[in-house]
């Protein structure tokens, strides 16, 4: 098999996270998409960059843990505050506390940071004592070394094209939560797009898949981002090695994507 090389761009403007992007590729692939995330930094709707970061990591001395792709599904709802109710009861369902809940999506919608703006990683939730467990809760912990298979991306795009779904960010947000909920320490995960121009959002987890809220923010709304809710009896460390260090493949996808109406009628 060809070498695979991990490529992570991470964009800022006076030290505040704008854009953060990876993907993993061959050898040959490298300059072009080296060409597509710079050119993404330099024109995100979240101003333009100041300084970019690019990580270019050869991961021949990694082993690829290759993993299905969880379900997709979209809840179809009309507005932001459905959406969030819909979230929030999918969350219950999956089993956290109301005040867990209530606390993560307060914290996406004000801005994780303790500065009031967005993290460069996920906030890491502690589902029994409400405590935030990253070590740096400014950054947060970032997931990445995570990417399709060229071909799975393929027939993914195709898929999404097919409903009429997004065809960037969705991909790259499918890859992550598959990564992050196939942890047995996470539970679930919520996120909030960051994207200004971007109103949709999801919940994740082993047991329900992929479950897309199209708003879950007003328009033009730039704050948000990710909650991985933890267990209490997480190992962090190893979680933390495995967030970041592991290399994710996924070579499997759903051959269908679900439309439901409401939270209820997930299975
Ligand atoms: C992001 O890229 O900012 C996260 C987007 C999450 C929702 C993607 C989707 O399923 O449409
Ligand atoms: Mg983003």
């Amino acid at each position: 098999m060809k070498n695979l090389y991990s490529l992570r761009m991470r964009s800022s403007k006076k030290g505040k996270h704008i854009s953060g992007a990876e993907k993993i590729i061959g050898e040959k692939e490298i300059n072009s998409n080296l060409k597509e995330l710079v050119t993404r930094a330099r024109e995100h709707s979240q101003g333009q960059a100041q300084k970019i970061n690019i990580t270019i990591e050869d991961l021949a001395e990694s082993k690829v843990n290759y993993l299905s792709s969880l379900a997709i599904k979209t809840i179809e709802v009309e507005n932001y505050q459905q959406g969030r109710k819909e979230a929030k009861e999918l969350l219950t369902k999956i089993g956290i506390e109301s005040q867990i809940i209530e606390q993560a999506v307060n914290l996406l919608i004000s801005g994780p940071s303790p500065s009031g703006g967005n993290m460069r990683g996920a906030v890491l939730l502690d589902i029994e004592t409400a405590q935030r467990l990253e070590e740096d809760h400014y950054r947060g912990l970032r997931a990445t070394k995570m990417d399709y298979q060229a071909t799975t991306k393929e027939s993914l795009i195709k898929l999404l094209q097919e409903y009429n779904l997004n065809q960037s960010h969705l991909p790259e947000a499918l890859a992550l939560a598959t990564k992050v909920v196939n942890h047995q320490a996470i539970i679930a995960e919520l996120c909030l797009s960051d994207d200004t121009n971007y109103q949709a959002g999801y919940v994740a987890s082993k047991e329900f898949g992929y479950c897309r809220f199209p708003y879950l923010k007003p328009q033009g709304q730039g704050l948000g981002g990710r909650v991985f809710f933890i267990k209490a009896t997480a190992d962090l460390k190893a979680l933390k090695r495995y967030l970041e260090e592991d290399v994710v493949l996924i070579d499997q996808l759903p051959t269908e994507i679900k439309f439901c109406s409401s939270s209820q009628e997930l299975i």
